[in-house]
């Protein structure tokens, strides 16, 4: 098949990575109906897919990953800059030509009697003033299929590249799915990805966390624009105007969920709609009359499956009926349809776990999906998809929202002083981790504006390049910025707030702020909604007064010795640490003494 570019620097790159892993054979990939058929139909025959129940699950397969292969490695991923202090204290560095040796060592001869895929991708709408182009080459039909769903592909992209050098290059080896030699590294300063030894969602779809998080933060700095791990909706009033909110939350704490709520029967009736445009990644640049706006650049969702159902997030499981992925689920082989836990409370009784043995949907011996089984859909199946969601130019971005997992402490939301503060309030963000990567689960970790795993560059930088984002705009038109936890818990270990669909209920106060239309209370860590300003209509039961009140609460103890957690957690960065977040946390630490 001939090159579907005639780009000098796109095709000796791949001549040269051809040398390296030596295919059989180079299949360019123009994401064309009958070529994902025919690469469906390929990886059906070998097992890598599974074809499911084509009535009830029209298009969608079933994929199953090595064992050993099942969620992002962070100790495995590194941030190859020129010096370990440009990756900072909280990346993995490797020298940069170090890196390369060892992994052209790794990669080497790979693809013989493979063949080798091209896939020319564009983050953002084709030819949007906020896309970039990404090449990635693939030995896996998994990665090619998840990423026509994930990016725009095809000879489209291209045509717009023309003959520039500006886009990521992506080599991506599955070799043996070794995990002492599995390697996700980013080389910021070359442009370039190399993942080798996993199969797995993140590690692999090189367009989503490796380049749209990890290298373009990076380009972001460069260049005057924002690369982050957040989701963006539209709330829609009863009046028609919408208003966008972006939100910071770590992996596998609620950013689909929240992306595609279900507006609460209270709000339903007045005529409240919420639109989704993102459920994972903003990409944030100034637009000509001062404001920020975002775009997805993304294409489709790589949700977590468990948990999602027809109450929890209807719409997610809408947006799984057509065309869709499922990566280590449950397989029902009664029906040939999929199933994960929390979807319903029926497990088929005769099935295949996820790693592939025969199951009897008894979830107390073994579970049926892994914790971080995900679904790959495409955006177009979401039934609430903002109209916007292709709009070139992005949408304006009223508030901006971080929020983590956390037990105690971060009460259920409040609002920064101003820019720098709110800036503050993301750099010290913590949440409890997830089964989103390998390793434990429940740990609170510093993980600043949900960025630990995907800041490309010094996060000391990082906060550096907020702060100067902020100088530019004018305090009229910059987001107000707010700090939410959905996951406050009783002592008994219960949550305390329903979430979810409820979620609503906060935004619509953080919208009122915005608008100032509410009032709040002034305490030592920011601005706290007044209970009565918190609408609790229809929660009867489940929310009283007191409970809300409960979780506003500013525990002064649990700040004073989280203080001293942020203090900790600073020193790492040494006099990198911009002197606008040293004076927040000596005010900080003043305000709770
Ligand atoms: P990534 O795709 O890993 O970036 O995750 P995400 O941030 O999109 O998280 P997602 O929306 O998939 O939610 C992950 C888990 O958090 C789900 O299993 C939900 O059960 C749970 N969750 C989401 N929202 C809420 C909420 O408001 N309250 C509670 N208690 N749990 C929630
Ligand atoms: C996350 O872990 O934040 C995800 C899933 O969105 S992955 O694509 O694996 O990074
Ligand atoms: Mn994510």
């Amino acid at each position: 098949m001939s090159a579907l570019t005639t780009n000098k620097s796109v095709l000796s790159w791949i001549d040269e990575k051809v040398e390296l892993v030596k295919p059989d054979k180079i299949v360019w990939i123009d994401g064309s109906k009958e070529q994902i058929e025919e690469l469906r139909a390929t990886a059906c025959s070998t097992g890598e897919l599974v074809k499911l129940n084509q009535d009830l699950l029209p298009n969608c397969y079933l994929h199953r990953t090595a064992v050993n292969d099942v969620a992002r490695v962070e100790g495995r991923t590194f941030i190859c800059a020129p010096t370990k202090e440009e990756a900072g204290p909280t990346n993995n560095w490797m020298e940069p030509s170090e890196a390369y040796n060892m992994l052209y060592d790794i990669a080497r001869d790979s693809y013989k009697g493979r063949t080798m895929y091209v896939i020319p991708y564009s983050m953002g709408p084709v030819g949007s003033p906020f896309a970039k182009i990404g090449i990635e080459l693939t030995d896996s039909i998994y990665v090619v299929l998840n990423m026509v769903i994930m990016t725009r592909v095809g000879k489209a992209v291209l045509d717009v590249l023309g003959d520039s050098n500006d886009w990521v290059r992506g080599l991506h080896c599955r070799c043996s799915i070794d995990e002492e030699k599995r390697y996700i590294c980013q080389f910021p300063q070359d442009n370039t990805i190399i993942s080798v030894n996993s199969g797995y969602g993140g590690n692999v779809l090189l367009g989503k966390k490796c380049f749209a998080l990890r290298i373009a933060s990076y380009q972001g700095w460069k260049e005057g624009w924002q690369a982050e791990h957040m989701l963006i909706l539209g709330i829609e009033n009863p009046q028609g105007e919408v208003k966008y909110i972006c939100a910071a939350f770590p992996s596998a704490c609620g950013k689909t969920n929240l992306a595609m709520l279900i507006p609460p029967e209270s709000y339903k009736k007045k005529g409240y709609k919420v639109w989704c445009v993102g459920d994972d990644i903003a990409w944030i640049r100034k637009g000509p009359d001062g404001r920020l706006y975002a775009i997805n650049p993304e294409n489709g969702f790589f949700g977590v499956a468990p948990g999602t159902n027809e109450k929890s997030n209807p719409n997610a499981l809408a947006t799984t009926k057509e065309g869709t992925i499922f990566t280590n689920v449950a397989h029902n082989l009664d029906n040939n349809t999929v199933w994960w836990e929390g979807l319903d409370k029926n497990p088929p009784a005769n099935a295949v776990e996820w790693k592939g043995s025969k199951w009897n949907g008894q979830e107390s011996e073994e579970k049926g999906a892994h914790p971080n089984s995900r679904f790959t859909a495409p955006a177009k199946n979401c039934p609430c998809l903002s109209s916007e969601f292709e709009n070139p130019n992005g949408v304006p971005i009223s508030a901006i929202v971080f929020g983590g997992r956390r037990a105690k402490l971060a009460p259920l939301v409040y609002q920064s002083r101003d820019w720098n503060h709110g800036v503050f309030v993301g750099s010290i963000m913590a949440s409890e981790t997830t089964a989103a990567a390998a390793g434990a689960v429940g740990v609170v970790r510093r993980d600043p504006m949900a960025m630990l795993p995907f800041c490309g560059y010094n996060m000391a930088d990082y906060w550096q390049h907020w702060i100067d984002i902020g100088k530019t705009l004018d305090a009229d038109k910059a987001p107000k910025i707010f700090n939410v936890n959905w996951f406050r818990k009783d002592d008994e270990g219960n949550f305390m707030w329903p979430g979810f669909g409820d979620n609503l209920r906060v935004l619509d106060w953080i919208i009122d702020r915005c608008e100032g239309k509410v009032g709040a209370k002034e305490t030592e860590i920011g601005f706290i909604p007044n209970a009565e300003d918190i609408n609790i209509e229809g929660l009867e039961g489940e929310v009283t007064l007191d409970s809300l009140k409960s979780i506003l609460e500013v525990e002064k103890e649990l700040w004073q010795e989280d203080a001293k957690g942020i203090e900790e957690f600073y020193a790492k960065f040494g006099d990198r640490i911009p002197p606008v977040l040293a004076e927040e946390l000596a005010t900080l630490k003043k305000n709770v003494q």
